[in-house]
């Protein structure tokens, strides 16, 4: 029986491969790690999630014999399940820092998407598939979306032809995945696609028990999906427990005598929630990061682990993502402190005060120094894996040509009529501005790295009157890396809203859906009914 079966799992220590395992767990399946070679051969089944770049997964399976081991084992049709690098390494190469040679089972080079004609590069979010082979794990997903994040990907060719399961069709059809007897692989991510995902992860498991589960019932996913993000602002309250908060423009204090902490929810539990009405992905940010050592706070790293055990979507965390030295003088690199909270169970970090900082230095020396967290962390766990949070401010102005900085005609003129504006960035949760745009800062990142842009706005944080169309639609015109809405929202029409007048890729919301105003199906509903396309769990 399932409960008794083991799934060996080929980790290489690169990233957020909790997750996987939790999915497996979930699924009722305990696993088992390859530690040599031999355990790949014995394996009864062996699923693969490759995370991080090309070069050193290859690195790591060309050290003591494992792409050897694995080649074997795929060549004897042994039950195989590659997900997203686990899929791009069987092929000849890649171009990803390379060319890289790869495992060379499948003929073909993974290449880079081509931004060059305005595409968003990495490729993140809720996508259909265009199923092209009976594979028997994908027999649910026809129709719905799954979740993807990656910039590279293999192209179809007359070649490989005969291994291409389905394709997906994101500025060009690539593969997003193969099957050929008992191996297969998905560009996707399974352990991230709700459940759909762990359907398709179901019938790998379990073939026999899965054939005859009822079909889910087709939907009509086409493209890529817009995404609704739950996000928790999560810090300690004045008691040390860490708590869901949510302020109005960044106060989160409330407007009583005690100006006790708001107190909106325990964080794993809402989390839970928000994955089950079918939010695509959850934020949480730990929002006195900037001030407290996260590595300090087990706490937050206790939640990502809880959390992760039961949703099955994405999870970003942010706060503190920078160098620390702490009180005994030990240095910890913002890499160290990213990637414990990846081993905790987040799939991307957050980074707030520390890009202002970057983007700073690199705006004013022109010279990529390789030694920022967005650098360091991207290098690592690629671009998709960070995002950085922009928390601006509005700033009116007469004259657009008064500052130095991009200013932009504004829909509402200010208090003395000024017809435009400027976005001023700031660090420490708002406390503190600094001499940089929200568009020169946005232009900067996209160059040292980041993967994807969470741009807020302190004006209209908490106000419930809307998102502020004109700053997201100056940053999303601005950068090719998505970005993600966030801060105003109050309604269903200010998502269709955004989506509408912005290249806004998801939108983000937090004080609507803890105070229950606004359920996230209702967001979606309104969204479809506008001819907007999002997923339906
Ligand atoms: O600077 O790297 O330590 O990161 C700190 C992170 O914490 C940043 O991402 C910053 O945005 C966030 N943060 C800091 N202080 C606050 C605060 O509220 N006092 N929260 C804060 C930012 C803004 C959004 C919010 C949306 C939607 N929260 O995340 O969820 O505005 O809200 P709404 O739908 O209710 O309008 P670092």
């Amino acid at each position: 029986s399932s409960s008794t079966s083991k799934v060996t799992l080929l980790d290489y220590g690169a990233g957020n491969v909790r997750s996987v395992r939790n999915a497996i767990r979930h699924l009722g399946f305990d696993i088992k790690d390859v530690q040599k070679p031999e355990d790949i051969l014995s394996a009864e089944r062996l699923v693969f999630p490759g995370v991080g770049a090309f070069a050193p997964a290859m690195d790591f399976l060309n050290r003591d014999g494992m792409a050897e081991a694995l080649c074997m084992y795929i060549e004897k049709d042994r039950p195989f399940l590659g997900i997203c690098l686990g899929l791009q390494l069987l092929f000849e190469s890649s171009e990803e820092n390379g060319p890289v040679e790869g495992l060379g089972l499948i003929p073909g080079v993974v290449g880079r998407f081509d931004s060059s004609y305005g595409l968003q590069v990495p490729h993140i979010g809720w996508n259909s598939v265009h199923i092209s082979k009976d594979s028997g794990i994908l027999d649910d997903i026809e129709g719905h979306h799954v979740y993807f994040v990656h910039s590279y990907r293999a192209m179809p060719s007359v070649a490989n032809k005969d291994w291409i399961s389905s394709t997906c069709n994101y500025g060009d059809s690539f593969i997003s995945s193969v099957t050929r007897g008992n191996i297969h692989a998905v560009q996707f991510h399974p352990e991230k696609s709700g459940d759909v995902g762990l359907s398709v992860l179901r019938r790998f498991l379990d073939p026999f028990r899965t054939s005859k589960t009822k079909k889910l019932t087709n939907g009509k996913a086409s493209k890529l999906a817009k995404r609704v993000i739950a996000c928790l602002d999560v810090r300690a309250n004045d008691k040390g427990d860490l708590v869901v908060t949510k302020g109005d423009q960044y106060d989160v204090r409330e407007q009583t005598s005690d100006n006790e902490v708001r107190n909106l929810g325990k964080p794993v539990e809402l989390a839970g929630q928000y994955y089950k009405d079918g939010a695509d992905e959850v934020s949480f940010l730990n929002i006195t990061g900037f001030r407290d050592f996260p590595l300090g706070d087990l706490p937050m790293l206790q939640i990502l682990r809880c959390t992760s055990e039961n949703v099955f979507v994405p999870l970003t965390v942010g706060g503190g993502i920078r160098d620390f030295t702490d009180g005994n003088g030990r240095h910890y690199s913002s890499l160290e402190v990213a990637s414990e909270y990846f081993r905790s169970g987040a799939d991307k970090v957050s980074i707030g005060s520390d890009a202002v900082f970057a983007a700073e230095e690199y705006l004013t020396t022109g010279v990529k120094t390789g030694m920022s967290s967005i650098e360091q962390i991207s290098r690592v766990y690629g671009n998709q894996a960070v995002v950085v949070s922009i928390d601006p401010r509005r700033v009116y102005l007469k004259n657009p040509n008064d500052v130095k900085f991009k200013a932009v005609k504004v829909t509402t003129p200010g208090p003395l009529g000024e017809e435009y504006a400027w976005y001023q960035c700031t660090v420490s949760g708002g406390r503190e501005g600094r001499p940089i745009g929200a568009y020169e800062l946005a232009k900067a990142v996209e160059q040292l790295g980041a993967g994807e842009i969470l741009l807020n706005c302190i004006d209209c944080d908490g106000q419930g009157q809307g998102f502020d169309v004109d700053l997201i639609k100056l940053v999303s015109d601005a950068v090719q890396i998505p970005v993600i809405a966030s801060s105003g929202a109050g309604s269903v029409e200010h998502f269709s809203e955004v989506f509408q007048k912005t290249s806004a890729s998801a939108a983000l919301a937090a004080g609507i859906f803890h105070r229950k105003e606004v359920p996230i199906l209702s967001v979606k509903d309104h969204l479809l009914s506008h001819g907007i396309e999002v997923r339906m769990s």
